[in-house]
């Protein structure tokens, strides 16, 4: 309780304008496909969570198990939808009045409230991760009110029934992955029945609902992912959970807060008028003029909110979150690897929430021996059967065809490691085109984690020997040109131009794996390999400058109509890589390399799908271009599409916009989470950077955020930093050191002082260092 007592304080203490964390609206959403994706709010405790929608008669509860997948280690499959829960309330959509629904995302808490025959009713929805269940308690203002009815239903055909208090549905999916739910139904006055399969109640005061779920999903690829069958510890899950409403949400709140109040921020007050809209009228209001900091700050907590709630489970947070409701989601709601997974960790570290990127570096470690093997088996077969290797030919003209690889090395040799396609499901299996680099770059994750918490041990015993493998597997796989520059063969710049050797995005990606090890190398006093990796890193080719003065997206410019000219708007930007995620390329130190990744992002131009514009407001950030930064946020917080629309007089394509539905979920369109964490990671980059060795204090802090304050963000390092600024000034800095030693550097502008502090201690600065 102390705790929870000191986290509520700070987070009030954080918030002087006290922005609003509150999405509200004055309708339930529709219950159709569309009003899932845009109006639907979602809930999550990591794991397992659902789409609410606030309906009346009938409230709908769509709800999804992270690990409910089809699919194997050779078939992509899916992401599955796993049932819903249904609440039928006779009668209460006639007469309603005063009706409101809420999400407090500083709580994790989704509200329903309305006045219905005189009487007040009231519905709290939470997704505990303590109990590990979704719970909901319905409540009125006079006793007696609650006749209804409550339905469980699953997506795959389970064997359904209903006995006593529970509703139980257990089946298995054609890939042998068992699932089973279970839905207590405990009433408060009034009584119990079982009708078939559903559970009805009249004349109760109270009803609270508790909901399990679960898979044999295990990620284990020697047990071939198949874990225990769920049906028993859901059943214990739903037993244990506490009966009493106030225990179970204070439980719930405890833990979250524990998460969501390390990071405050105010970016500045809305207008009254502003603050007293609704959410969807408030983007709607945004669109038109911009002017709501607030929103700008809840939108920046919403991708917080949204990363701990899908991401602290078995598996990592997927192009949806874990929300879905459909059999055939767009890309199969999968782990796609040349930027989506990556970006949806992006904000983990930064943003103070650094165990959430535990589900994807412990995904990585998963299916690894699945890539590892298949890499083997693919060289193995090309060494003994050299004739069966069929190389299709790289499309010269547009998006790449497939190409198959043999991963022999240049000697003969079977490569060393694994490496990953574009497409990826949690048994190892994978589709599309190979994205060679993808190992790499998911090895920056591995050491970002280091970097910000200073924990030798990962290092020691995670992260460096994973690093290792990937930089065998380059080791092995570059080619070395005449002149003595080493490249990656064949690759591709994601989804855009031809397959072909020392393409940017991948060069970059490298050169990042390799600088990477080189420090882990040197933390570790591992020196030998160090200078030897140092060595090969400098030998990496580095992109080119181009004609117009843009960065080169791969090694030699196209003489192409579209390909690599000022007009080429293409969503990808994958070779300024080296800008951010990765830190090759900065104004202060490679000053020539990163005004030609300007020239480059100036022709792709501002519109482009939700990630695409998340993607660009980091880069923005990263060229210390605070107002574009804020040009971009502007655009992605709008309504879908609008953006492009006001921009289509410059020659942007209008319909490859993405923007934010009304329950904030970012379009790309359609739905896609990555967007919401790309954003959250951005505006973390706007306002504190660390990845060239110096703390660097608001590097872009827009004109539009004149005086604010922002709260426990992390640096590399092992800091953590509270910032207070005023007419677009330093007002004050103070710098804590939770982990690490050595020295830092702090930049403030031109100035820069040098930093010594150990764990436990803090600096303080004012307006200037
Ligand atoms: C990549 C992108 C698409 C989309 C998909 C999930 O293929 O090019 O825009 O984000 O991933």
């Amino acid at each position: 309780m102390k705790s929870l007592l000191l986290v509520a304080a700070f987070v009030a203490a954080g918030a002087s304008a006290a922005p609003d964390l509150t999405l509200r609206y004055a309708q339930p959403a529709p219950d159709t496909a569309a009003g899932w994706e845009k109006e639907a709010l979602p809930i999550g405790n990591g794991r397992i969570g659902a789409m609410i929608f606030g309906q009346l008669a009938r409230e709908r509860l769509q709800f999804n198990d992270i690990t409910l997948w089809t699919g194997d280690d050779k078939a992509m499959g899916a992401y599955q939808p796993f049932g819903d829960v249904y609440i039928n309330l006779p009668g209460h959509e006639q007469g309603t009045t005063a009706y409101a629904r809420k999400l407090d995302i500083s709580r994790s808490l989704h509200t329903v409230s309305y006045t219905h025959n005189g009487v007040q009713f009231k519905r709290e929805a939470l997704a505990s991760y303590p109990a590990q269940v979704i719970a909901v308690r319905l409540t009125a203002s006079r006793r007696g009110q609650y006749t209804g009815s409550i339905e469980l239903t699953d997506m795959h055909d389970a064997q359904i029934s209903a006995q006593g208090d529970r509703i139980t549905a257990t089946g298995a999916l054609p890939n042998a992955m068992q699932h089973a739910s279970q839905l207590r139904v405990l009433n408060e006055g009034g009584k119990l029945a079982v009708e078939g399969n559903k559970i009805t109640f009249t004349g109760s005061d109270a009803i609270t609902l508790i909901l399990g779920a679960g898979t044999s999903y295990i990620n284990d690829a020697s047990r071939r992912f198949h874990g225990e069958p769920p049906l028993q510890r859901v059943t214990a899950q739903v037993a244990a959970a506490p009966r009493e409403w106030a225990t179970l949400r204070a439980a719930h709140e405890r833990d979250f807060v524990a998460q969501f109040g390390r990071v405050g921020v105010d970016f500045g007050a809305a207008s009254p008028a502003r603050r007293a809209l609704t959410t969807d009228k408030r983007i709607e209001a945004y669109t038109a003029d911009g002017k709501d900091p607030e929103l700008e700050a809840q939108f920046f907590q919403y991708g917080r909110y949204l990363l701990i709630s899908s991401s602290r489970g078995a598996l990592p947070a997927n192009l949806q979150g874990l929300w879905n409701n459909n059999l055939t989601p767009p890309w199969n709601s999968d782990y796609h690897t040349n930027i989506n997974i990556q970006m949806n960790y992006w904000p983990a570290e930064p943003a103070n929430l650094s165990d959430h990127a535990r589900p994807f570096l412990d995904f990585v470690q998963g299916m690894a021996p699945v890539y590892r093997k298949l890499v083997a088996d693919t060289a193995a077969q090309a060494i003994a059967h050299p004739e069966s290797v069929k190389m299709s030919q790289p499309d010269l003209s547009g998006e790449a065809v497939q190409r198959e690889e043999t991963f022999v090395s240049a000697a003969g040799k079977p490569v060393r490691g694994w490496t990953v396609r574009t497409e990826s499901n949690p048994f190892g299996a994978m589709g599309y085109v190979w994205n060679k680099t993808g190992n790499a770059w998911y090895m920056q994750h591995f050491w970002e984690h280091y970097a910000y918490t200073q924990d030798k041990t990962y290092l020691r015993t995670v992260a460096y020997p994973m690093m290792q493998e990937a930089v065998a597997f380059w080791e092995d796989y570059l080619k070395q040109l005449p002149d003595g520059r080493l490249v990656a063969p064949l690759g591709w710049s994601p989804e855009h131009g031809p397959i072909e050797d020392g393409v940017s995005y991948d060069q970059e990606i490298i050169w990042d794996l390799f600088n990477n090890t080189v420090e882990a190398s040197g933390v570790l006093g591992d020196t030998a390999y160090r200078d030897r990796i140092a060595t090969m890193r400098d030998k990496l080719a580095t992109p080119g400058i181009g004609s117009w003065g843009q960065l080169l997206e791969w090694m030699t410019e196209k003489k192409d109509k579209v390909l690599d000219t000022s007009g080429d708007t293409h969503r990808h930007v994958s070779h300024l890589f080296g800008l951010f995620p990765g830190r090759q390329f900065s104004p202060t130190q490679t000053p020539a390399l990163a005004a030609a990744a300007r020239k480059s992002l100036e022709a792709r131009g501002d519109a482009g799908t939700g990630w695409s514009m998340a993607w660009k407001t980091a880069y923005w950030a990263r060229l210390l271009d605070g107002d574009h930064a804020y040009k971009m946020l502007r655009g992605q917080l709008a309504q879908p599409g609008a953006r492009a629309a006001q921009q289509s007089g410059q020659g942007t394509e209008v319909n490859n916009a993405g923007g934010t539905y009304p329950n904030m979920f970012d379009a790309h369109p359609p739905f896609q989470i990555d967007g919401n964490f790309g954003a959250t990671a951005a505006i973390c980059e706007m306002l504190l950077q660390s990845q060239t060795g110096e703390i660097h204090l608001l590097p872009a802090l827009p004109t539009a955020w004149g005086s604010g304050s922002v709260k426990g963000l992390r640096a590399r390092g092992g800091y953590e930093v509270d910032l207070a600024w005023a007419n677009g000034k330093l007002t004050s800095a103070t710098i804590r050191r939770t982990a690490g030693d050595g020295a830092g550097k702090v930049r403030y502008g031109d100035q820069v002082v040098p930093l010594n502090l150990k764990p436990g201690e803090s600096k303080h600065f004012g307006r200037s260092l």
